[in-house]
């Protein structure tokens, strides 16, 4: 661990760095992550509820979940692994791009500017008829489901299951894997595509990989660094 730390921050000190984060990197601060043990989809099937169908059909029970997490997440605060990332951008920031899947708002809360957001923000909401979007912290909303001043439905401006991924963010994700010289993934479970893929393009265009992790994923494989630990602890002792 110790040499695999040192090695990955040799390399953190050349080149093009991308960090790539999913839900892991908040689990400290307490927003679930979506998969395993603890994840908010344990008891719950994401088919039923992260889908633009399942909003149709019951917008009211979908934002009643919405609603139940903004205000988790409202209630959390940046850990020493957001705040690490940020110290790092900080410190080099030609050299730097933060990549996230989480739409928790915890990377920009940390100091974090320019974040390349794959799967959107649970704080922007967006109407269903006429497009408009805008920034809301109301926790709890109400009433529900919240409506916009055209009298269309507002859904969370997130990335659903079978949507597309924000084009302008994928195009800046994609170009910052193909230039990585060091790619460091961080708390995913790099099971969600395309932003799993990422890992691929990164190694495929000579990126030497890291991966923070407790756990093993599919990623592991393309890694020459696996870190074994809560991104809290890791991330920290990298800086
Ligand atoms: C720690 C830690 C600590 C814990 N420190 N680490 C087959 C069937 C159907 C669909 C598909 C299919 N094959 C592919 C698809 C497409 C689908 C997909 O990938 N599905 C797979 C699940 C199979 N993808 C899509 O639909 C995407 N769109 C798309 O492909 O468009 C083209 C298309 C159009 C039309 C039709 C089909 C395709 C969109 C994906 C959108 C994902 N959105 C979500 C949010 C849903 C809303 C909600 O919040 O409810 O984004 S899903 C959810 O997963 C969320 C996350 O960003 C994403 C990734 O999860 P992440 O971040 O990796 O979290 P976890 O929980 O999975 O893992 C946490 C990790 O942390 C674990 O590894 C832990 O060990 C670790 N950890 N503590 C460090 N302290
Ligand atoms: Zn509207």
């Amino acid at each position: 661990m110790e040499s695999a730390i040192e090695a990955l921050r040799r390399s953190l000190q050349t080149g093009q760095i991308v960090a790539f984060t999913g839900a892991g990197i908040s689990a400290e601060s307490r927003v679930p992550t979506f998969r395993g043990a603890d994840g908010l989809w344990r008891n719950y099937s994401p088919e039923r509820l992260a889908t633009a169908e399942a909003f149709w059909e019951d917008p009211h029970l979908v934002w009643e979940w919405y609603d139940w997490l903004r205000g988790l997440i409202h209630a959390a605060r940046p850990n020493p692994g957001h705040l690490a990332l940020a110290e790092l951008q900080r410190r080099e920031p030609a050299r730097f791009t933060l990549v996230t899947q989480n739409m928790d708002g915890l990377h920009e809360l940390a100091g974090s500017h320019d974040v390349v957001k794959l799967h959107g923000d649970i704080w922007i909401l967006r109407c269903m008829q006429c497009g408009r979007e805008g920034r809301n912290r109301q926790v709890p909303l109400a009433p529900l489901p919240p409506l916009c001043r055209c009298g269309g439905l507002l859904r969370p401006a997130i990335v659903w299951f079978g949507e597309m991924l924000p084009e302008d963010q994928w195009e800046r994700a994609a170009h910052a894997a193909q230039n990585a010289d060091t790619f460091v993934a961080i708390g995913t479970s790099a099971l969600v595509y395309p932003a799993a893929g990422l890992v691929q393009v990164a190694r495929r265009s000579g990126a030497r990989v890291a991966i923070v992790n407790p756990d093993p994923t599919p990623a592991d494989e393309l890694a020459e660094w696996i870190l074994r630990g809560p991104a809290g602890e890791v991330l920290p002792r990298l800086l």
